[in-house]
């Protein structure tokens, strides 16, 4: 008599192999899900003159990797940088991070975005398209309502 029964052997190895597939997909898939990025609340308030106004927004990720804000572009404005907000002082921000299952929030006093050289001043009520650049995702353009100068979100 064997002791090992060629069968039996050839179909736990089968079983063996597709285990296997199978931790390897699902590791996989959940290692390289992407980012799910959504952008919310933006808006920009009207500003007092017209070459200089500000820009704020909040972007969620609910996929399962980070992705960072590298740029914003916009036809409206030449210039659009990202500015952080740290002890009452503005510095200029090369990419804001946002974090897998967390979000990126630019907001009034913390950080923001800063668009110079503008076509011409925006009016409440209107709205402009900024495009939001990311490394890791890709970008998406985004509707901004003016709002009256001094607005703030739920007040
Ligand atoms: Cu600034």
């Amino acid at each position: 008599m064997s002791p090992v029964n060629p069968v039996g052997r050839r179909q736990a190895l089968a079983v063996g192999a597709s285990l296997l597939a199978l931790t390897a997909v699902g590791a996989c898939s959940s290692g390289h899900s992407a980012a799910e990025l959504k952008v919310t609340g933006a808006y920009i308030p009207q500003p007092a003159l017209a070459d200089m106004a500000a820009g704020y927004f909040t972007v969620t990720n609910t996929g399962g990797t980070d992705a960072t804000l590298t740029s914003v572009t916009s036809g409206f404005a030449a210039s659009i940088t990202m500015h952080s907000t740290t002890d009452g002082r503005m510095r200029t921000a090369d990419s804001f991070a946002v974090p897998a299952g967390g979000k990126l929030v630019l907001s009034l006093g913390g950080n923001h975005l800063m668009l110079m050289d503008l076509k011409r001043k925006p009016l409440a009520g209107e709205k402009v398209s900024l495009k939001l650049h990311f490394r890791d995702a890709d970008p998406i353009t985004v509707p901004v309502p003016v709002k009256p100068a001094g607005y703030q979100p739920g007040k």
